[in-house]
C-alpha cells in the first residue's frame, strides 16, 4: 500500500504555526510512545527554529515500560529534555511545569535582570491523535481543550494559561507533506495519525498481522487463537473474521469488518501493552 495524504487543512495548520512562531518561547512536542520516531514530522523542524523543546513520550500507558523508558534514555543523551507522560490521567502537571521553566531558565532570567517575571508561551506540537488536546486537558483544572479521537479535530488556535507564569497554545495535529518512508507512514496509520477514510483498511490491517507475527506472535494466539500464519493475507483475514464471528449470508466471511476489527483491537489495546517502534 502507498499513503499520500495531506489535506489542505494541514497547510493552512502549517502556516498559521508560522506565524504564532514569533509570540512563542518554546514547544512540547508530543510523540506517541508506540512510534516515537514516526511521530516527528521534519516539517515542525523548519517551523520550531531553534526554540527551547520539551519531549513528551505519550501513551506511554500502551507500551511495555522498559522501552518507554529506553526512548527516553535515547532522548536524553541526544541532550534533549523529554517525559513519559499517560495524559488521560491527571497529576504529570509539576513535572512538565518545571521541565519547561528548566528549558526556558536563560530567557526568564534576562527578563527578571530587568525586573519583568516572564510568561512562557509553548506551543504544543504534534500529529494528529497523539494527545495534545488530551494532555492540555490534563494539565488544566477545567475542562477547555478539544479532545476526540479522530485526526484533524482541533482546527483553531487558542491560549490557555496552567500555571502562573507558563501559557499553552494547542495545535491542530499535522502530518508530513510526503511520506518518503512508507514505513513510517504505516505506523502513523496503525496508531490513527492518518485519516482512515483513505486508508485500505484490508491491506492495513494484513500489515498489522504481519507485524505482530513477526514481533508479538504470542499476542495472536492470546486473541484469535492463530496459532499458524497464513503467507496469503487473505487467509489471516479470514481466520480472524472467522474466530470473530463475522460471518455474511452464504457464510463467506466480511473481511472489511474483520480488517477494522483488527485495526481496532490494536488501537483499544486489546493485545495489552506493544511498540511499533524499537530504539
Ligand atoms: N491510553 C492513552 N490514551 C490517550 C493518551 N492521550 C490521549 N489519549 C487518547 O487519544 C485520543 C486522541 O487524543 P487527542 O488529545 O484528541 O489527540 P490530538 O489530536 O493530538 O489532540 C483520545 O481518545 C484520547 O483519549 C494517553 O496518554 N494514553
Ligand atoms: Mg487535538
Amino acid at each position: 500500500m502507498h499513503i499520500h495524504w495531506f489535506p489542505g487543512h494541514m497547510t493552512k495548520a502549517i502556516r498559521m504555526m508560522q506565524k504564532e512562531m514569533s509570540v512563542v518561547d518554546s514547544i512540547i512536542y508530543v510523540l506517541d510512545s508506540r512510534a516515537p520516531l514516526s511521530s516527528i514530522n521534519p516539517k515542525f523542524d523548519e517551523i520550531i527554529n531553534a526554540k527551547p523543546i520539551l519531549y513528551i513520550l505519550n501513551k506511554a500507558d500502551m507500551v511495555p515500560k522498559n522501552e518507554v523508558l529506553k526512548w527516553q534514555r535515547y532522548f536524553e543523551q541526544q541532550g534533549k529534555k523529554c517525559l513519559v507522560t499517560n495524559s488521560t490521567q491527571k497529576g504529570g502537571t509539576k513535572a512538565i511545569v518545571e521541565s519547561l521553566l528548566e528549558i526556558n531558565s536563560q530567557v526568564i532570567e534576562r527578563y527578571r535582570n530587568k525586573g519583568v517575571s516572564k510568561t512562557i508561551r509553548a506551543m504544543v506540537l504534534g500529529v494528529p491523535n497523539c494527545g495534545k488536546s488530551t494532555l492540555i486537558n490534563s494539565l488544566l483544572s477545567r475542562s477547555k481543550a478539544l479532545t476526540g479521537n479522530k485526526p484533524g479535530l482541533t482546527r483553531g488556535k487558542q491560549w490557555v494559561s496552567i500555571d502562573k507564569y507558563i501559557d499553552l497554545m494547542d495545535t491542530p495535529g499535522t502530518l508530513y507533506p510526503d511520506f518518503e518512508d512508507q514505513h513510517k507512514a504505516r505506523n502513523l496509520a496503525f496508531i490513527g495519525s492518518i485519516n482512515d477514510d483513505v486508508l485500505d483498511i484490508v491491506e492495513l490491517a494484513s500489515e498489522l498481522l504481519v507485524f505482530l507475527n513477526e514481533n508479538y506472535p504470542d499476542k495472536l494466539v492470546e486473541r484469535y487463537k492463530m496459532e499458524s500464519f497464513f503467507q496469503n493475507y487473505w487467509e489471516n483475514l479470514e481466520f480472524v473474521g472467522k474466530k470473530r464471528g463475522f460471518v455474511m449470508r452464504g457464510g463467506d466471511i466480511d473481511i472489511e469488518k474483520t480488517a477494522m476489527a483488527v485495526i481496532q483491537d490494536f488501537r483499544k489495546q486489546a493485545f495489552g501493552k506493544l511498540i511499533l517502534e524499537k530504539v
